[in-house]
């Protein structure tokens, strides 16, 4: 991470040091694709890539954001404040800082650089990164003595308010509970959570970036949640204790079918479908059954591509040129879809070749250059001690 550039960063802007410096995380999902706002279950892991935020108080009731990334400056007042369209960035901070005030926190004006390693727009939630950071900063800053929950779901309502998606819990609750070298399953519904070892000597997480971005992803996201939620509406129609599709079985769903869209029929399959490989990829990883685990990979990516929709063809051109290489356990798309990351379980020893391989087969059929990150799983926001 780049801590010592965002606090250098910080000195230069505003000529003075900060108060601390907080690390915060990207994200991963082994498995369990959409199912989050579904009240389903997700397996993600915070990871090395993210974001630094520098931060000190300012004695005003102003707040100046300097973005390295981006070379740009924010500021607002605490008095009033708009989603800005101009510095989308903005949004991610401001929105929390409502929250926080909406909660009756007390807050006065501060400074913040922030800037990170973690790419913008790939499907690993360098949004969640952020929000939770500030969120982080703002808790020690202010002593607010914030509980984690209630940091993981004002970051999550900043999103829905100031950045207009509707986003399920799974990312900020992976960058605040992430925990070295382990995969997190969260129950959306009840939000208990077990964590799962994972250091395996044998394989790798591999990233691949497709460096594409279709438009339209936010409001296809917001789509997919209405969809899901018509298919509730009906099943309730039948079964009036269904409060969402993490209640309803596939027998239950067959029973609607005639009454249903067949799109909304199918993404609610892959719902149901999904929770189930979630729940049993958890047991997989408890069982050290990586293989296994790469299979439902490779189940997800079809439902996720055929039935809900949301991939894309530089996605399912990555994941098809996997499947002939035994190295490779499985892969899939990775977060919300139609561009972004491909997540990949990769043997140790192949790694070079599946870099070079994937790397040639992609450049000849789109003409793009892929990044590739071997990523580890790393702990949740925390501060970086100096
Ligand atoms: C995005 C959202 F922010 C998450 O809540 C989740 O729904 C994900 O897409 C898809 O699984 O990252």
């Amino acid at each position: 991470m780049v801590n010592d550039s965002v606090s250098i960063s910080f000195f230069h802007h505003f000529e003075k040091k900060p108060s601390f410096i907080i690390q915060s995380p990207g994200r991963i999902n082994l498995i369990g694709e959409h199912t989050d706002y579904n009240n389903g279950f997700v397996l993600p892991a915070a990871i090395n890539l993210g974001i630094s935020l520098a931060i000190a108080p300012n004695q005003s009731s102003t707040c100046n954001i300097f973005s390295t990334d981006y070379s740009e400056t924010f500021s607002f007042s605490l008095q009033s404040m708009e989603p800005s369209k101009e510095q989308p960035w903005a949004n991610y901070i401001m929105g929390v800082v409502n929250e926080f005030q909406k909660a009756g926190k007390k807050l006065s004006g501060f400074d913040c650089a922030f800037g990170g390693d973690i790419p913008i727009g790939s499907g690993l939630s360098s949004s969640a990164a952020l929000e939770c950071g500030i969120g982080f900063a703002l808790d020690q800053l202010y002593s607010l003595d914030l509980e984690q929950w209630d940091l993981i779901k004002m970051a999550q309502k900043a999103e829905h308010n100031f950045a207009g998606v509707q986003c399920g819990i799974m990312d900020q609750f992976a960058v605040v509970q992430g925990k070295k070298d382990h995969f997190i399953r969260l129950d959306c519904k009840s939000l208990e959570f077990e964590y799962f070892p994972f250091k395996n000597s044998q394989f790798s997480i591999v990233l691949c970036n497709s460096m594409v971005k279709h438009a339209l992803v936010d409001s296809e996201y917001n789509k997919r949640r209405e969809e899901c939620e018509s298919g509730v509406k009906v099943l309730q129609g039948h079964w009036p204790s269904i409060m969402s599709l993490r209640d309803a079985s596939l027998a239950q769903l067959e029973k609607i079918k005639p009454e249903v869209d067949p799109i909304v029929y199918n993404r609610c399959r892959y719902i149901l479908e999904e929770n189930e490989r979630v729940l049993q990829s958890g047991n997989d990883l408890h069982h050290h059954d990586l293989p296994s685990v790469g299979k439902k990979l490779y189940q997800s990516h079809e439902g996720l591509s055929k039935l809900y929709e949301v991939s894309c063809e530089e996605l399912d051109f990555l994941v098809e040129t996997t499947r002939d290489i035994p190295e490779v356990l499985g892969s899939r798309m990775m977060g919300g879809g139609f561009g972004g990351c491909t997540i990949n379980l990769v043997e140790n020893s192949f790694l070079d070749k599946f870099e070079s391989i994937i790397r040639s087969a992609y450049k000849n059929q789109f003409g793009l250059d892929l990044e590739i990150y071997r990523v580890a799983i790393e702990n949740g926001v925390e501060k970086v001690n100096n």
